[in-house]
C-alpha cells in the first residue's frame, strides 16, 4: 500500500477521535522522556515515537473480545486500547491509580485482555495458544500481537507460526518494521524478508507502506476479517520508523538517519495539511498531558501488598 493519488480526495486530517489519539501517545511520550531527563521516573522505558499510527489504524479494527498482546515499546498500543493515560502513567511512576498496582511498570500490563512483555517474543506462542481457545470457545474472535523487526531473531515466532498455520488460528501478527533492533540495523542481521519468513509457513503476509490511519483501515479491513472468519494468520509488516531512542538516551544511529525520520514523521505531514485545526488539537493534548503529569506526580506512591 502507497499514498496514491486517491488519497488526495480525502479531508488533510483524520476525524478528530483519531487525530487526538495520535497526538495524546505523542504527547505522553514525549513527556515520559522528559521525566526521565529530570530524573522523577525510575526503571526503563522504550517510547513509540513516530510509530504511535500503527495501533490507532487498528484501533477499530480490533473488537472487546480480542485479545491483544503488546512488547516492551507498547505505550501506544495500551492506549490505542483503552485510552487511559492516568492509569499507565501511574503504573510507570508507581503512583496510586495504577493499572497494575505499579508491579508491571512500562513493559508489564495486564488489563482484561491485553497483556505486555518486555520478553522478547515470549508473546508470540502465547498469542497462539490464545488463538486456539478462541477458535475453539468464540469463533469470530482474534489474537493479535505486536512485534519488531528484530524480534524475528527469536526462535519462538517460528514455531508460533508454524502452529498457527498448521492449525488454522485465527492469530494476527503486527510487526512494526522500524529497520534497528536496539543498536543494530535490521539489514546487518536478517537474511531474506519478513514476508519471505511468514510465507514459508503459509501466514499471509500485507506490507503497510503509509502512516494514513483512514486508508490503512480500509485496506486492513477485509485482511482482518478473513482472520477471524477463515482461521488464517496474517502478518501486517508496517514500514515504520523509531524517532527516538532505542530507550531513553542510547541512540546509536547517525544524525542524518534521525534527521530522515524527522522528515518523514507523519506528525510533520498531518501539521503542514491543516496548520490551524493540527495545531488546535496539537496544543489540547499537550495541555492534557501537562495536567495529567501534574496530578499523577502528585498521587501518593501506588503500595502493594502481596499477602493482602
Ligand atoms: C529475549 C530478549 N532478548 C533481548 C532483549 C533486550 N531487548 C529489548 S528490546 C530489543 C530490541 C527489539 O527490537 P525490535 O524487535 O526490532 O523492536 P523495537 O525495539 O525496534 O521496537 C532488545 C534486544 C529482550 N528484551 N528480550
Amino acid at each position: 500500500m502507497t499514498e496514491s493519488s486517491a488519497v488526495l480526495a480525502r479531508p488533510p486530517l483524520p476525524d478528530d477521535g483519531d487525530l487526538d489519539l495520535l497526538l495524546l501517545i505523542r504527547h505522553f511520550e514525549l513527556a515520559l522522556l522528559d521525566l526521565f531527563g529530570q530524573g522523577r521516573i525510575d526503571g526503563t522505558t522504550h517510547t513509540c515515537l513516530g510509530q504511535e499510527y500503527v495501533p490507532v489504524s487498528l484501533r477499530p479494527l480490533l473488537g472487546e473480545t480480542d485479545y491483544v498482546f503488546s512488547n516492551h515499546r507498547g505505550h501506544g498500543h495500551y492506549l490505542a486500547r483503552f485510552e487511559d493515560p492516568a492509569g499507565l502513567l501511574a503504573e510507570i511512576m508507581g503512583r496510586e491509580g495504577a493499572v497494575c498496582r505499579g508491579v508491571g511498570g512500562s513493559q508489564h500490563i495486564f488489563r482484561d485482555r491485553y497483556m505486555s512483555t518486555g520478553v522478547q517474543g515470549e508473546s508470540l506462542p502465547v498469542a497462539t495458544g490464545v488463538a486456539l481457545h478462541l477458535k475453539n470457545t468464540s469463533p469470530g474472535s482474534l489474537a493479535c500481537v505486536y512485534i519488531g523487526d528484530g524480534t524475528w531473531g527469536e526462535g519462538a515466532v517460528y514455531e508460533a507460526l508454524n502452529i498457527a498455520s498448521l492449525w488454522r488460528l485465527p492469530l494476527l501478527v503486527v510487526v512494526e518494521h522500524n529497520g534497528i533492533a536496539q543498536s543494530t540495523p535490521t539489514a546487518r542481521q536478517m537474511a531474506g524478508t519478513v514476508r519471505g519468513r511468514a510465507e514459508a509457513f503459509g501466514a499471509r503476509h500485507y506490507r503497510v507502506d503509509t502512516s494514513d490511519v483512514t486508508l490503512i483501515r480500509e485496506e486492513l479491513a477485509p485482511l482482518v476479517s478473513e482472520v477471524r472468519l477463515e482461521n488464517r494468520p496474517l502478518v501486517v509488516e508496517f514500514a515504520t520508523q523509531r524517532l527516538g531512542p532505542h530507550s531513553k538516551g542510547d541512540d546509536t544511529r547517525p544524525r542524518e538517519v534521525v534527521r530522515d525520520a524527522e522528515a518523514h514523521d507523519w506528525y510533520r505531514r498531518l501539521a503542514q495539511a491543516d496548520p490551524r485545526r493540527f495545531a488546535r488539537a496539537d496544543e489540547a493534548q499537550r495541555a492534557r498531558v501537562a495536567a495529567l503529569v501534574e496530578e499523577v506526580c502528585a498521587r501518593p506512591q501506588s503500595r502493594w501488598d502481596p499477602c493482602a
